[in-house]
Protein backbone atom coordinates (compact mmCIF):
# COMPACT_ATOMS: atom_id res chain seq x y z
CA UNK A 1 0.00 0.00 0.00
CA UNK A 2 2.79 2.29 0.43
CA UNK A 3 3.29 2.65 -3.55
CA UNK A 4 -0.12 3.97 -3.44
CA UNK A 5 -0.49 7.34 -5.00
CA UNK A 6 -4.14 9.23 -4.89
CA UNK A 7 -4.09 11.52 -7.96
CA UNK A 8 -3.74 15.24 -6.23
CA UNK A 9 -5.53 18.26 -8.61
CA UNK A 10 -5.46 22.22 -7.99
CA UNK A 11 -7.35 24.63 -9.72
CA UNK A 12 -4.00 26.64 -10.01
CA UNK A 13 -2.76 24.12 -12.15
CA UNK A 14 -2.61 25.80 -15.43
CA UNK A 15 -3.70 22.24 -17.37
CA UNK A 16 -6.18 21.60 -14.61
CA UNK A 17 -8.85 21.44 -16.84
CA UNK A 18 -7.33 18.87 -18.87
CA UNK A 19 -6.13 16.86 -16.24
CA UNK A 20 -9.44 16.86 -14.84
CA UNK A 21 -10.91 15.60 -18.01
CA UNK A 22 -8.46 12.83 -18.07
CA UNK A 23 -9.85 11.83 -15.03
CA UNK A 24 -12.75 11.60 -15.42
CA UNK A 25 -12.73 9.28 -19.34
CA UNK A 26 -14.47 6.49 -18.87
CA UNK A 27 -15.65 4.67 -22.37
CA UNK A 28 -18.58 2.02 -22.01
CA UNK A 29 -16.83 -0.61 -23.69
CA UNK A 30 -18.06 -2.20 -26.81
CA UNK A 31 -16.79 -4.85 -28.33
CA UNK A 32 -16.87 -6.32 -31.96
CA UNK A 33 -16.66 -10.02 -30.60
CA UNK A 34 -19.17 -9.34 -27.64
CA UNK A 35 -21.60 -7.86 -30.06
CA UNK A 36 -21.52 -10.32 -32.56
CA UNK A 37 -22.29 -13.29 -30.11
CA UNK A 38 -25.07 -11.57 -29.03
CA UNK A 39 -26.41 -11.14 -31.85
CA UNK A 40 -26.33 -14.59 -32.39
CA UNK A 41 -27.96 -15.34 -29.20
CA UNK A 42 -30.57 -12.38 -29.97
CA UNK A 43 -31.57 -14.27 -33.09
CA UNK A 44 -31.24 -17.84 -31.56
CA UNK A 45 -33.96 -17.23 -28.79
CA UNK A 46 -36.10 -15.22 -31.59
CA UNK A 47 -36.46 -18.28 -33.96
CA UNK A 48 -36.42 -21.03 -31.38
CA UNK A 49 -37.96 -19.36 -28.37
CA UNK A 50 -37.96 -21.40 -25.32
CA UNK A 51 -35.62 -24.39 -27.27
CA UNK A 52 -32.76 -21.62 -27.09
CA UNK A 53 -33.07 -20.28 -24.04
CA UNK A 54 -32.77 -23.46 -22.12
CA UNK A 55 -29.93 -24.56 -24.46
CA UNK A 56 -27.70 -21.56 -23.73
CA UNK A 57 -28.69 -21.47 -19.55
CA UNK A 58 -27.69 -25.12 -19.45
CA UNK A 59 -24.37 -23.82 -21.36
CA UNK A 60 -23.46 -20.63 -19.27
CA UNK A 61 -24.93 -21.17 -15.98
CA UNK A 62 -23.60 -25.14 -15.98
CA UNK A 63 -27.89 -26.26 -15.55
CA UNK A 64 -29.16 -29.24 -16.50
CA UNK A 65 -32.82 -28.29 -17.43
CA UNK A 66 -34.70 -29.58 -20.11
CA UNK A 67 -37.74 -27.64 -20.08
CA UNK A 68 -38.28 -23.99 -19.61
CA UNK A 69 -40.67 -24.84 -16.55
CA UNK A 70 -37.54 -26.22 -14.85
CA UNK A 71 -36.26 -22.45 -15.03
CA UNK A 72 -39.48 -20.69 -13.19
CA UNK A 73 -39.29 -20.15 -9.30
CA UNK A 74 -42.99 -20.04 -7.86
CA UNK A 75 -44.08 -17.46 -6.15
CA UNK A 76 -44.34 -19.71 -3.30
CA UNK A 77 -40.72 -20.75 -3.63
CA UNK A 78 -40.22 -16.24 -2.99
CA UNK A 79 -42.14 -16.38 -0.21
CA UNK A 80 -40.44 -19.12 1.80
CA UNK A 81 -37.13 -17.16 0.65
CA UNK A 82 -38.62 -14.22 2.36
CA UNK A 83 -40.13 -16.09 5.35
CA UNK A 84 -36.44 -18.19 5.99
CA UNK A 85 -34.49 -14.68 6.48
CA UNK A 86 -33.34 -14.08 9.97
CA UNK A 87 -35.26 -11.74 11.44
CA UNK A 88 -32.93 -8.85 11.58
CA UNK A 89 -32.60 -8.89 7.63
CA UNK A 90 -36.37 -9.34 7.14
CA UNK A 91 -37.17 -6.36 9.16
CA UNK A 92 -34.23 -4.17 7.59
CA UNK A 93 -35.43 -5.14 3.84
CA UNK A 94 -39.04 -4.45 5.23
CA UNK A 95 -38.51 -0.98 6.67
CA UNK A 96 -36.27 -0.30 3.51
CA UNK A 97 -39.18 -1.03 1.12
CA UNK A 98 -41.75 1.21 3.32
CA UNK A 99 -39.47 3.79 2.88
CA UNK A 100 -38.78 3.40 -0.94
CA UNK A 101 -42.50 2.86 -1.43
CA UNK A 102 -43.33 6.18 0.43
CA UNK A 103 -40.64 8.48 -1.56
CA UNK A 104 -41.80 7.20 -4.89
CA UNK A 105 -45.75 7.33 -4.22
CA UNK A 106 -44.86 11.21 -4.39
CA UNK A 107 -43.50 10.69 -7.73
CA UNK A 108 -47.13 9.70 -9.25
CA UNK A 109 -48.25 11.86 -12.15
CA UNK A 110 -51.59 12.42 -12.58
CA UNK A 111 -53.80 12.73 -15.41
CA UNK A 112 -54.72 16.17 -16.03
CA UNK A 113 -57.30 18.14 -18.32
CA UNK A 114 -58.56 21.43 -19.07
CA UNK A 115 -61.25 22.86 -20.98
CA UNK A 116 -61.31 26.06 -23.11
CA UNK A 117 -64.07 28.72 -23.72
CA UNK A 118 -65.54 27.29 -26.29
CA UNK A 119 -65.97 23.77 -24.68
CA UNK A 120 -62.52 22.38 -26.26
CA UNK A 121 -60.67 19.54 -23.56
CA UNK A 122 -57.23 19.03 -24.01
CA UNK A 123 -55.21 17.05 -21.42
CA UNK A 124 -52.44 14.46 -20.78
CA UNK A 125 -53.52 10.94 -19.55
CA UNK A 126 -51.10 9.12 -17.96
CA UNK A 127 -50.62 5.23 -18.04
CA UNK A 128 -48.65 2.69 -16.87
CA UNK A 129 -46.93 -0.29 -18.59
CA UNK A 130 -48.86 -3.60 -18.69
CA UNK A 131 -45.48 -5.35 -18.42
CA UNK A 132 -41.45 -4.48 -17.41
CA UNK A 133 -38.60 -7.08 -16.92
CA UNK A 134 -36.46 -6.69 -14.31
CA UNK A 135 -32.65 -7.97 -15.18
CA UNK A 136 -30.98 -9.00 -11.87
CA UNK A 137 -27.40 -9.69 -12.15
CA UNK A 138 -26.12 -13.76 -10.50
CA UNK A 139 -23.65 -14.58 -7.72
CA UNK A 140 -21.88 -12.07 -6.00
CA UNK A 141 -22.68 -8.57 -8.42
CA UNK A 142 -26.86 -9.27 -7.12
CA UNK A 143 -28.07 -6.58 -4.71
CA UNK A 144 -30.86 -7.47 -3.30
CA UNK A 145 -30.85 -3.79 -2.43
CA UNK A 146 -31.40 -3.07 -6.71
CA UNK A 147 -34.64 -5.49 -6.93
CA UNK A 148 -36.43 -2.78 -4.17
CA UNK A 149 -35.48 0.10 -6.27
CA UNK A 150 -36.23 -1.50 -9.65
CA UNK A 151 -39.60 -3.50 -8.67
CA UNK A 152 -40.98 -0.85 -6.64
CA UNK A 153 -41.38 2.35 -8.64
CA UNK A 154 -42.86 -0.45 -11.56
CA UNK A 155 -45.27 -1.28 -8.41
CA UNK A 156 -46.07 2.27 -7.61
CA UNK A 157 -46.64 3.32 -11.27
CA UNK A 158 -49.44 0.10 -11.76
CA UNK A 159 -47.37 -1.84 -13.99
CA UNK A 160 -49.51 -5.13 -13.78
CA UNK A 161 -46.87 -7.76 -14.08
CA UNK A 162 -43.18 -7.67 -13.30
CA UNK A 163 -40.91 -10.31 -14.76
CA UNK A 164 -37.94 -10.22 -13.25
CA UNK A 165 -34.72 -12.41 -14.47
CA UNK A 166 -31.75 -13.54 -12.29
CA UNK A 167 -29.31 -16.09 -13.78
CA UNK A 168 -28.18 -18.84 -11.38
CA UNK A 169 -24.41 -20.01 -12.19
CA UNK A 170 -24.33 -23.50 -10.79
CA UNK A 171 -27.81 -23.58 -9.82
CA UNK A 172 -26.77 -21.05 -6.89
CA UNK A 173 -29.94 -19.49 -5.30
CA UNK A 174 -29.36 -15.94 -3.59
CA UNK A 175 -32.45 -15.82 -0.77
CA UNK A 176 -32.03 -12.12 0.07
CA UNK A 177 -32.83 -11.50 -3.54
CA UNK A 178 -35.27 -14.47 -3.93
CA UNK A 179 -36.86 -12.09 -0.81
CA UNK A 180 -36.73 -9.01 -1.90
CA UNK A 181 -38.87 -10.32 -4.81
CA UNK A 182 -41.21 -11.27 -3.28
CA UNK A 183 -41.28 -8.34 -0.96
CA UNK A 184 -41.10 -5.48 -3.89
CA UNK A 185 -44.32 -7.42 -5.64
CA UNK A 186 -42.42 -9.27 -8.30
CA UNK A 187 -44.63 -11.39 -10.37
CA UNK A 188 -42.98 -14.25 -11.83
CA UNK A 189 -39.09 -15.10 -11.95
CA UNK A 190 -36.89 -16.78 -14.58
CA UNK A 191 -33.71 -18.36 -13.49
CA UNK A 192 -32.02 -17.40 -16.76
CA UNK A 193 -29.61 -14.36 -17.29
CA UNK A 194 -27.05 -12.96 -19.97
CA UNK A 195 -28.31 -12.22 -23.54
CA UNK A 196 -30.55 -15.24 -24.17
CA UNK A 197 -32.85 -14.04 -20.85
CA UNK A 198 -32.74 -10.00 -22.07
CA UNK A 199 -33.85 -11.42 -25.74
CA UNK A 200 -36.85 -13.77 -23.99
CA UNK A 201 -37.89 -10.58 -22.17
CA UNK A 202 -37.94 -8.54 -25.59
CA UNK A 203 -39.42 -11.49 -27.88
CA UNK A 204 -41.50 -13.00 -25.62
CA UNK A 205 -40.93 -17.25 -25.89
CA UNK A 206 -43.58 -20.03 -25.01
CA UNK A 207 -43.11 -19.46 -21.53
CA UNK A 208 -41.13 -15.65 -21.18
CA UNK A 209 -44.03 -13.15 -21.99
CA UNK A 210 -42.69 -10.38 -23.74
CA UNK A 211 -42.52 -7.42 -21.68
CA UNK A 212 -42.61 -3.75 -23.00
CA UNK A 213 -39.45 -2.29 -21.12
CA UNK A 214 -36.62 -3.96 -19.67
CA UNK A 215 -34.27 -2.51 -16.39
CA UNK A 216 -31.83 -2.86 -13.98
CA UNK A 217 -28.17 -3.42 -14.76
CA UNK A 218 -26.20 -6.62 -15.96
CA UNK A 219 -22.48 -7.65 -17.49
CA UNK A 220 -20.84 -6.86 -20.91
CA UNK A 221 -23.40 -8.82 -22.87
CA UNK A 222 -26.47 -8.29 -20.74
CA UNK A 223 -25.57 -4.26 -21.63
CA UNK A 224 -25.20 -5.22 -25.21
CA UNK A 225 -28.21 -6.85 -25.53
CA UNK A 226 -30.49 -4.54 -24.08
CA UNK A 227 -28.59 -1.70 -26.64
CA UNK A 228 -29.68 -4.06 -29.36
CA UNK A 229 -32.87 -5.11 -28.38
CA UNK A 230 -33.85 -1.39 -27.56
CA UNK A 231 -36.86 -0.72 -29.95
CA UNK A 232 -38.77 -3.64 -29.73
CA UNK A 233 -38.80 -2.86 -26.10
CA UNK A 234 -37.96 0.34 -24.09
CA UNK A 235 -34.78 -0.24 -22.02
CA UNK A 236 -33.87 1.65 -18.94
CA UNK A 237 -30.07 4.19 -18.94
CA UNK A 238 -26.69 1.37 -19.15
CA UNK A 239 -25.09 2.39 -15.68
CA UNK A 240 -21.41 2.84 -15.76
CA UNK A 241 -19.20 2.25 -12.77
CA UNK A 242 -20.29 4.08 -9.49
CA UNK A 243 -18.77 7.34 -8.58
CA UNK A 244 -18.67 9.60 -5.53
CA UNK A 245 -17.91 13.05 -5.38
CA UNK A 246 -17.84 14.59 -1.63
CA UNK A 247 -17.32 18.20 -1.27
CA UNK A 248 -15.81 19.25 2.14
CA UNK A 249 -15.46 22.47 4.23
CA UNK A 250 -12.62 20.45 5.86
CA UNK A 251 -14.27 20.59 9.19
CA UNK A 252 -16.09 16.63 8.76
CA UNK A 253 -13.99 13.93 10.56
CA UNK A 254 -11.49 12.71 7.55
CA UNK A 255 -12.49 9.22 8.57
CA UNK A 256 -15.82 9.49 7.42
CA UNK A 257 -15.26 11.38 4.51
CA UNK A 258 -12.64 8.68 3.49
CA UNK A 259 -14.92 5.94 4.52
CA UNK A 260 -17.49 7.56 2.35
CA UNK A 261 -14.86 7.04 -0.82
CA UNK A 262 -14.22 3.66 -0.11
CA UNK A 263 -18.38 3.02 -0.13
CA UNK A 264 -18.47 3.23 -3.89
CA UNK A 265 -14.85 2.67 -4.63
CA UNK A 266 -15.60 -0.92 -3.55
CA UNK A 267 -17.91 -1.85 -5.94
CA UNK A 268 -15.20 -2.00 -8.50
CA UNK A 269 -11.96 -1.09 -9.96
CA UNK A 270 -13.95 1.40 -12.40
CA UNK A 271 -15.77 3.62 -9.30
CA UNK A 272 -14.25 6.64 -9.14
CA UNK A 273 -14.19 8.33 -5.65
CA UNK A 274 -13.48 12.14 -5.61
CA UNK A 275 -12.52 14.95 -2.84
CA UNK A 276 -12.86 18.86 -3.20
CA UNK A 277 -12.10 21.40 -0.48
CA UNK A 278 -10.85 24.62 -0.57
CA UNK A 279 -8.42 23.31 2.72
CA UNK A 280 -5.29 22.23 1.38
CA UNK A 281 -4.54 20.67 5.25
CA UNK A 282 -7.65 18.70 5.07
CA UNK A 283 -6.43 16.64 1.78
CA UNK A 284 -3.62 15.34 4.14
CA UNK A 285 -5.88 14.85 6.33
CA UNK A 286 -7.75 12.52 4.30
CA UNK A 287 -5.63 10.59 3.08
CA UNK A 288 -3.60 9.93 5.95
CA UNK A 289 -7.31 8.68 6.66
CA UNK A 290 -7.28 6.16 3.61
CA UNK A 291 -3.80 5.21 3.94
CA UNK A 292 -4.84 3.98 7.58
CA UNK A 293 -8.25 2.86 6.94
CA UNK A 294 -7.17 0.96 3.74
CA UNK A 295 -6.03 -2.12 5.49
CA UNK A 296 -8.88 -3.03 7.82
CA UNK A 297 -11.05 -3.22 4.27
CA UNK A 298 -12.31 -6.72 3.56
CA UNK A 299 -12.44 -5.36 -0.20
CA UNK A 300 -9.04 -3.34 0.14
CA UNK A 301 -8.24 -4.97 -3.47
CA UNK A 302 -11.01 -3.15 -5.02
CA UNK A 303 -10.96 -0.24 -3.65
CA UNK A 304 -7.16 0.04 -4.22
CA UNK A 305 -7.34 -0.40 -7.32
CA UNK A 306 -10.26 2.34 -7.70
CA UNK A 307 -7.86 4.87 -5.87
CA UNK A 308 -5.43 4.38 -8.12
CA UNK A 309 -6.52 4.53 -11.29
CA UNK A 310 -9.95 6.66 -10.84
CA UNK A 311 -9.44 8.82 -7.21
CA UNK A 312 -8.49 12.58 -6.92
CA UNK A 313 -8.44 14.67 -4.57
CA UNK A 314 -9.03 18.11 -5.71
CA UNK A 315 -7.65 21.92 -3.97
CA UNK A 316 -9.90 25.00 -4.71
CA UNK A 317 -9.73 28.42 -3.44
CA UNK A 318 -13.15 28.66 -2.62
CA UNK A 319 -16.67 27.11 -2.21
CA UNK A 320 -17.72 28.33 -5.27
CA UNK A 321 -14.88 26.62 -7.00
CA UNK A 322 -16.10 23.65 -5.50
CA UNK A 323 -19.32 23.51 -6.80
CA UNK A 324 -18.03 25.10 -10.00
CA UNK A 325 -16.04 21.77 -10.54
CA UNK A 326 -18.91 19.47 -9.42
CA UNK A 327 -20.81 20.94 -11.84
CA UNK A 328 -18.79 20.10 -14.73
CA UNK A 329 -18.46 16.33 -13.56
CA UNK A 330 -22.10 15.92 -12.66
CA UNK A 331 -21.13 13.43 -10.56
CA UNK A 332 -23.65 9.73 -9.68
CA UNK A 333 -23.27 10.90 -5.76
CA UNK A 334 -22.87 13.88 -4.39
CA UNK A 335 -21.82 14.85 -0.80
CA UNK A 336 -22.41 18.59 0.17
CA UNK A 337 -20.35 17.99 3.72
CA UNK A 338 -20.86 21.43 4.99
CA UNK A 339 -22.84 23.37 7.76
CA UNK A 340 -24.85 24.72 5.73
CA UNK A 341 -25.43 22.72 2.71
CA UNK A 342 -28.86 24.15 1.86
CA UNK A 343 -26.77 27.51 0.89
CA UNK A 344 -25.08 25.70 -1.91
CA UNK A 345 -28.25 23.94 -3.44
CA UNK A 346 -29.31 26.64 -5.72
CA UNK A 347 -25.86 27.06 -7.24
CA UNK A 348 -25.68 23.16 -7.98
CA UNK A 349 -27.28 21.82 -11.63
CA UNK A 350 -25.99 18.54 -12.22
CA UNK A 351 -25.86 15.55 -9.67
CA UNK A 352 -27.81 12.05 -9.40
CA UNK A 353 -28.28 12.50 -6.49
CA UNK A 354 -27.39 15.28 -3.57
CA UNK A 355 -26.54 14.03 0.29
CA UNK A 356 -26.83 17.31 2.08
CA UNK A 357 -24.48 17.67 5.51
CA UNK A 358 -21.92 15.86 7.14
CA UNK A 359 -24.46 13.15 9.15
CA UNK A 360 -25.51 12.23 5.28
CA UNK A 361 -23.48 9.13 3.93
CA UNK A 362 -24.29 7.96 1.06
CA UNK A 363 -24.48 4.27 1.72
CA UNK A 364 -28.03 5.38 3.35
CA UNK A 365 -29.09 6.45 0.05
CA UNK A 366 -27.96 2.76 -1.17
CA UNK A 367 -29.91 1.21 1.07
CA UNK A 368 -33.13 3.14 2.79
CA UNK A 369 -33.38 6.49 2.50
CA UNK A 370 -36.06 6.07 0.02
CA UNK A 371 -35.03 8.14 -3.05
CA UNK A 372 -33.91 5.46 -5.85
CA UNK A 373 -30.22 4.42 -5.91
CA UNK A 374 -30.52 4.03 -9.69
CA UNK A 375 -28.62 7.00 -10.93
CA UNK A 376 -27.16 8.68 -14.18
CA UNK A 377 -23.09 7.82 -14.20
CA UNK A 378 -20.36 9.43 -16.18
CA UNK A 379 -21.39 13.06 -16.25
CA UNK A 380 -24.87 11.57 -17.30
CA UNK A 381 -26.51 13.92 -14.95
CA UNK A 382 -26.90 16.71 -17.47
CA UNK A 383 -29.36 15.65 -18.92
CA UNK A 384 -31.31 12.39 -17.14
CA UNK A 385 -32.57 11.87 -13.65
CA UNK A 386 -32.80 8.98 -11.47
CA UNK A 387 -34.42 5.92 -11.92
CA UNK A 388 -38.32 6.54 -10.89
CA UNK A 389 -41.86 6.05 -10.97
CA UNK A 390 -42.18 8.53 -14.41
CA UNK A 391 -39.77 5.19 -15.97
CA UNK A 392 -43.05 2.88 -15.84
CA UNK A 393 -45.25 5.48 -17.18
CA UNK A 394 -46.43 7.18 -20.21
CA UNK A 395 -48.50 9.23 -21.55
CA UNK A 396 -51.38 9.98 -24.27
CA UNK A 397 -52.26 13.19 -25.30
CA UNK A 398 -56.17 13.76 -24.89
CA UNK A 399 -58.16 16.22 -27.55
CA UNK A 400 -61.81 16.91 -27.75
CA UNK A 401 -63.00 19.48 -30.04
CA UNK A 402 -66.53 21.44 -29.63
CA UNK A 403 -68.21 22.06 -33.23
CA UNK A 404 -67.38 26.01 -32.56
CA UNK A 405 -63.69 25.18 -31.54
CA UNK A 406 -62.98 22.60 -34.88
CA UNK A 407 -64.64 25.87 -36.49
CA UNK A 408 -62.60 28.10 -35.24
CA UNK A 409 -59.13 26.02 -35.13
CA UNK A 410 -59.83 24.07 -38.27
CA UNK A 411 -59.40 27.47 -39.87
CA UNK A 412 -55.60 27.78 -38.72
CA UNK A 413 -54.99 24.20 -39.42
CA UNK A 414 -56.34 24.56 -43.02
CA UNK A 415 -53.83 27.39 -43.94
CA UNK A 416 -50.90 25.55 -42.16
CA UNK A 417 -51.75 22.28 -44.12
CA UNK A 418 -51.95 24.23 -47.47
CA UNK A 419 -49.12 25.40 -46.68
CA UNK A 420 -47.42 22.35 -46.49
CA UNK A 421 -49.72 21.09 -49.77
CA UNK A 422 -51.44 18.45 -47.77
CA UNK A 423 -54.78 18.65 -48.93
CA UNK A 424 -56.30 15.91 -47.59
CA UNK A 425 -55.34 17.29 -44.01
CA UNK A 426 -56.49 20.79 -45.33
CA UNK A 427 -59.86 19.48 -46.10
CA UNK A 428 -60.44 17.02 -43.65
CA UNK A 429 -60.12 20.11 -41.45
CA UNK A 430 -62.29 22.22 -43.51
CA UNK A 431 -65.18 19.55 -43.56
CA UNK A 432 -65.92 20.80 -40.20
CA UNK A 433 -65.40 24.53 -40.57
CA UNK A 434 -68.61 26.21 -39.93
CA UNK A 435 -70.09 27.93 -43.45
CA UNK A 436 -71.53 31.12 -41.64
CA UNK A 437 -68.25 32.09 -39.52
N1 LIG B 1 -24.16 2.53 -5.07
C1 LIG B 1 -24.81 1.66 -6.01
C2 LIG B 1 -25.98 0.92 -5.48
C3 LIG B 1 -25.74 -0.04 -4.39
N2 LIG B 1 -24.90 0.14 -3.35
C4 LIG B 1 -26.32 -1.25 -4.17
C5 LIG B 1 -24.98 -0.90 -2.54
N3 LIG B 1 -25.82 -1.76 -3.03
C6 LIG B 1 -25.33 2.50 -7.17
O1 LIG B 1 -24.44 3.45 -7.55
ZN1 LIG C 1 -23.30 1.55 -3.35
Amino acid sequence: MDDLTIARLTTRQADFNARLDQLLAWESVSDKKVNQIVDEILDAVKQQGDAAVVEYTNRFDRTVASTMSQLELSSDRLKQALDGLPTEQRAALEQAAVRIRQYHEKQKSDSWQYTEADGTMLGQKVTPMDRVGLYVPGGKAAYPSSVLMNAIPAHVAGVQEIIMVVPTPGGELNELVLAAASLAGVDRVFTIGGAQAVAALAYGTESVPKVDKIVGPGNIFVATAKRAVFGAVGIDMIAGPSEILVICDGKTDPDWVAMDLFSQAEHDEDAQPILITPDADYIEQVEASIRKLLPTMERREIIEVSLRNRAALIHVNDMDEAIEVSNRIAPEHLELSVDNPEALLPSIRHAGAIFMGRYTAEALGDYCAGPNHVLPTSGTARFSSPLGVYDFQKRSSLIMFSAEGASETGKIASVLARGESLTAHARSAEYRIKSDT
